[in-house]
């Protein structure tokens, strides 16, 4: 199961686990998309495809949707891929409504998601978590505060996550990529697409199959193997402070 499947790394991570022959559970709140994305990978890889519509924000819909529903009872992955930056403004200057959209998005949304998925993963003994940070969790940048606060936190809770699940044999995997050309800036930047393109101009940034290829090869791992946490970058980017424009 992938959320915020309907763009983006969720996207390609959906065409990657379908391409090889995974059934697939994509969801995001945009149900048309998702409806043709779902379409589309019956049609290119025969998989079969369930798209499940909430948002993460909410957390009564989210447990609505995704709780005591049997088709869910043999997901194996659950990759908490759905998130989002709103604006890059200092402290001072930025927007409380959205700092309060990507706690809401980028915690609390997976903590509702992970929490009505594990009771499945938890009846069957096994299962995997696989949640996406960001480089913008490894070091806080200026004019990222909230949003490199959430992914801090996804670190943090992936680290809490596979202690706590120790004891049922769930592995727990923390990817952190670095700058990937999505509709990320576009969000991020409120529509304006030609602010989004400056921060990937003068270098080759990852590519949404860079981040879906990762997740697939921590996905399908032996049993006792468990990749705990993954920092990827494009090559022109060493972290959150140093990319290489020309
Ligand atoms: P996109 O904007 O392309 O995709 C974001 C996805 O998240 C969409 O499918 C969107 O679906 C979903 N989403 C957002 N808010 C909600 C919500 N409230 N409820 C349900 N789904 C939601 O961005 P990316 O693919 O780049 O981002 C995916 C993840 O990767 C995010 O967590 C992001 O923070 C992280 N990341 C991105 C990087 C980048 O440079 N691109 C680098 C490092 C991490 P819908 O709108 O249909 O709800
Ligand atoms: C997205 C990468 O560098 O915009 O998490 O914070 S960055």
């Amino acid at each position: 199961m992938i959320t915020g499947a309907s763009s983006g790394f969720g996207k390609a991570m959906a065409h990657r686990f379908a391409k090889e022959g995974w059934s697939i559970v994509i969801t995001g709140r945009r149900k048309k998309i998702l409806l043709e994305l779902a379409e589309e990978l019956t049609a290119q890889y025969g998989a079969e495809v369930l798209v499940k519509v909430f948002d993460v924000q909410q957390r009564k819909e989210v447990f609505d949707v995704l709780a005591n529903d049997e088709k869910l009872g043999d997901v194996d992955v659950v990759v908490n891929n759905a998130g989002l930056a709103l604006g890059r403004d200092y402290f001072d200057e930025a927007n409380l409504d959205d700092w309060e959209t990507m706690i809401d998005t980028n915690l609390k949304g997976l903590l509702y998601v992970s929490k009505a998925m594990l009771p499945y993963l938890i009846k069957r003994g096994k299962g995997h978590i696989i949640n996406i940070g960001s480089t913008a969790g490894k070091e806080v940048y200026e004019k990222g505060n909230v949003y490199c606060a959430t992914k801090t936190s996804v670190d943090a809770i992936s680290q809490a996550m596979r202690i706590d699940m120790l004891r049922h044999q769930i592995k727990v995997t923390a990817i952190h990529p670095g700058a990937a050309e999505t509709e990320f800036s576009i969000v991020r930047f409120k529509g304006d697409a030609s602010m989004a393109k400056t921060v990937y101009e003068g270098y080759q940034p990852l590519k949404a199959e860079d981040v879906a290829d990762t997740a697939f090869y921590c996905a399908n791992l032996p049993e006792h193997v468990c990749i705990n946490s993954v920092v990827m970058t494009c090559t022109s980017q060493a972290n959150s402070f140093y990319l290489l424009r020309k």
